[in-house]
């Protein structure tokens, strides 16, 4: 099951900018099922914990900052190739790389605002999934 499954999050930037039907409206068109939704916001903490793989890099600081400042939608998504199907879908990390037609190209503004993070590997997205959803919250 959990390689069919993957974790994303409408960041603040596009929430903030009343993004988040458009981005839901995206995915659900590329055939991706909702298993769990929630509006929620990061602590300092989990923002920390969830990059911590990024935590030597210069960005982090306004990484963790921009990740904290308002209300995310956490989300668990199910298609056949999950997590490399929505890395497609989603788009570069930075938009001006982005192809047509991403949730990137679309709703992002820079390579720190990108509107979206989808997981990279089953291995995380599982880690992620759990991390924001209780197992009776996962349909
Ligand atoms: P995500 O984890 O959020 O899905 O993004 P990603 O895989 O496409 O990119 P990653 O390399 O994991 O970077 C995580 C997030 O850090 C911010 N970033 N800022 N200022 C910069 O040069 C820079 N580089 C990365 C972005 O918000 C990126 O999504
Ligand atoms: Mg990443």
């Amino acid at each position: 099951m959990a390689t069919n499954r993957t974790f994303t999050m409408i960041k603040p930037d596009a929430v903030e900018k009343g993004h988040i039907g458009g981005i839901l409206s995206m995915i659900t068109e590329a055939g991706f099922r909702i298993v769990s939704l929630k509006l929620t916001q990061l602590t300092l903490a989990d923002a920390q914990a969830f990059y911590a793989v990024h935590k030597e890099r210069p960005f982090f600081g306004e990484l963790v900052e921009f990740m904290t400042r308002g209300p995310i939608v956490a989300a668990i998504l199910e298609k056949e190739n999950a997590v490399e199907d929505f890395r497609a879908l989603i788009g570069a990390t930075n938009p001006a790389d982005a192809a047509e037609g991403t949730i990137r190209k679309k709703y992002a503004t820079s390579v720190g605002e990108n509107a979206v993070h989808g997981s990279d590997s089953d291995e995380n997205a599982a880690i992620e999934s759990n991390f924001h959803f209780a197992g009776r919250e996962q349909f």
